[in-house]
């Protein structure tokens, strides 16, 4: 046997391993989509409403938990859990939904907010945005928060799992009203 078919086959092993450990991480989502203002993203959906409404000039902090599942690729809110399978996936990322000509961050299964969603359920509106763990936003209008996993627009029907992600409004500076 070749010596490259060597190392290919080391790295499937590797990669296999990563993600059968990592699958078994992934949690049965609870039936439940919105309560106050934590929600359920799941990974199936073009589109999930959070059913938080963000107000204009207000700060928010999003918090995330879980993973979910693209084919057999563990992924968390920032990306796949697998340095290697991130790597292989690099050349498919211009054709993701929220693409990295947006934020060189997005990956596959980043998660996704935007405020409002188009009728034609295509095209982002203006207000898109990846919600990083513990991030602070600040939001530019009054809207619906609407969230989704990062993929290609065709590829959902091996998507599986989702996130829990709660919204916490944070207190006015004092310079505001
Ligand atoms: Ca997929």
């Amino acid at each position: 046997m070749h010596p490259s078919h060597f190392i290919a086959a080391g790295l499937l092993t590797s990669l296999l391993a990563c993600c059968q450990q990592q699958t078994m991480l992934v949690h049965a989502c609870p039936p439940c989509r919105a309560q106050g203002q934590e929600c359920v993203i799941l990974a199936r959906p073009h589109w999930n409403d959070t059913g938080i409404t963000l107000e204009k000039g207000r700060r928010y902090q999003f918090h995330v938990s879980g993973r979910w599942t693209d084919w057999f690729v563990p992924s968390d809110a920032t990306g796949p859990l697998c340095p290697l399978f991130d790597l292989a996936l690099l050349p498919t990322r211009p054709g993701l939904r929220y693409p990295p000509s947006r934020d060189l961050r997005a990956k596959y299964f980043s998660l996704v907010g935007t405020l409002g969603r188009p009728q034609d359920g295509r095209a982002l509106p203006a207000h898109a945005f990846l919600i990083r763990p513990g991030m602070i936003y600040q939001a530019p209008e009054t809207a619906r928060l609407h969230a989704f996993a990062n993929d290609l627009p065709f590829a959902y029907g091996n998507n599986k799992g989702c996130l829990r992600l709660r919204v916490q409004e944070l207190p006015a500076r004092k310079s505001e009203p």
